[in-house]
């Protein structure tokens, strides 16, 4: 059995190709709000105020103070990448085969951490993107109605280059290719609320030959859909998981 990795009822190719799904339980740890639970995002504000091309064409100031707070929330010297995104760069680092990291925060953390093979589903709170010329950029200041495009220039075009409901996530061809070859699909840090993320693990389960794991604080929602399951905080759980996978 040197060649495979053995974790509760699974066994794992050394070799094989792993595709990790993150959400915002990963870098709950680290200081930054998760959506769903009491205490989360939605608590506070309404999607349909927030969180769709409908509210940004109806009160697009309301929708920069949004992601201006944030984007300023995120650049303060306290967020760090925390145990868990350090445990996913090791893996990526070491594992015997391909490691692609999807993750559906918006923030910086993995890439901090050292992920490299990593797609933004939803996007990054840190880049802009303007709505005239499709140009995106690194963006780290506020934005506001008069915010210019630096490429063509024209003014009050840009927002935030994020993923709103009713919009296209980024790279899904990438990402179902990936998850229909891999080895392993692991999801962690996220409720399981959100389409299409919350269907990578059934297909997993249909079209490909990969086996499941959870690794969230509580049962998610597809619970049930998953082989395997690690319950408690991610700073915890994932450094821990990482070292039954690479010893
Ligand atoms: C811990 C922890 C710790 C806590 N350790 N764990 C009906 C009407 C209209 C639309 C739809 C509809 N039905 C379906 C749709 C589609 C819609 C959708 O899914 N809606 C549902 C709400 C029903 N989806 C879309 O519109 C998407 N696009 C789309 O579908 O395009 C069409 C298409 C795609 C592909 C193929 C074919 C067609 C776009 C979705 C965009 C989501 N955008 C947001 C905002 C992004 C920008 C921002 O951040 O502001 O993305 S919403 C928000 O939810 C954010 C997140 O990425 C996403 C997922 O949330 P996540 O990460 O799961 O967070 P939580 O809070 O839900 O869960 C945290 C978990 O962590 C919990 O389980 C905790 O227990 C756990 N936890 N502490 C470990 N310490």
């Amino acid at each position: 059995m040197r060649g495979r990795v053995i974790i509760g009822r699974m066994t794992i190719a050394r070799n094989a190709d792993i595709v990790i799904l993150t959400g915002a339980g990963i870098s709950k740890e680290s200081g930054l709000s998760t959506f769903r639970d009491a205490d989360g995002i939605w608590s506070t504000v309404r999607i349909e105020d927030v969180a769709t091309p409908e509210a940004f064409a109806r009160d697009p100031d309301r929708v920069h103070d949004f992601y201006n707070e944030r984007r300023a929330g995120l650049q303060d010297p306290k967020i760090k990448p925390n145990a868990a995104h350090e445990a996913l760069a090791r893996l990526e680092a070491e594992w015997g085969g391909d490691v692609l990291l999807v993750t559906q925060n918006i923030d910086n953390l993995h890439a901090r951490a050292g992920s490299r093979n990593l797609v933004h589903m939803h996007g990054e709170m840190l880049k802009g993107r303007c709505e005239s010329c499709g140009f995106v950029c690194d963006w780290v200041e506020t934005m506001d109605r008069q915010s210019q495009c630096p490429h063509c220039e024209v003014d009050g075009h840009m927002r935030v280059h994020v993923v709103w409901f009713g919009e296209m996530p980024f790279e899904m061809d990438r990402i179902y290719e990936a998850l229909n070859k891999c080895g392993l699909f692991i999801s962690i840090g996220t409720s399981g609320n959100v389409y299409p993320a919350s269907g990578f693990v059934s297909q997993v389960r249909m079209h490909g030959t990969g086996r499941t794991v959870e690794l969230n604080l509580e049962p998610s929602e597809g619970i049930v859909l998953f082989d395997e399951a690690r319950h408690g905080p991610a700073t915890r759980i994932v450094p821990d998981f990482v070292n039954e996978l690479i010893g």
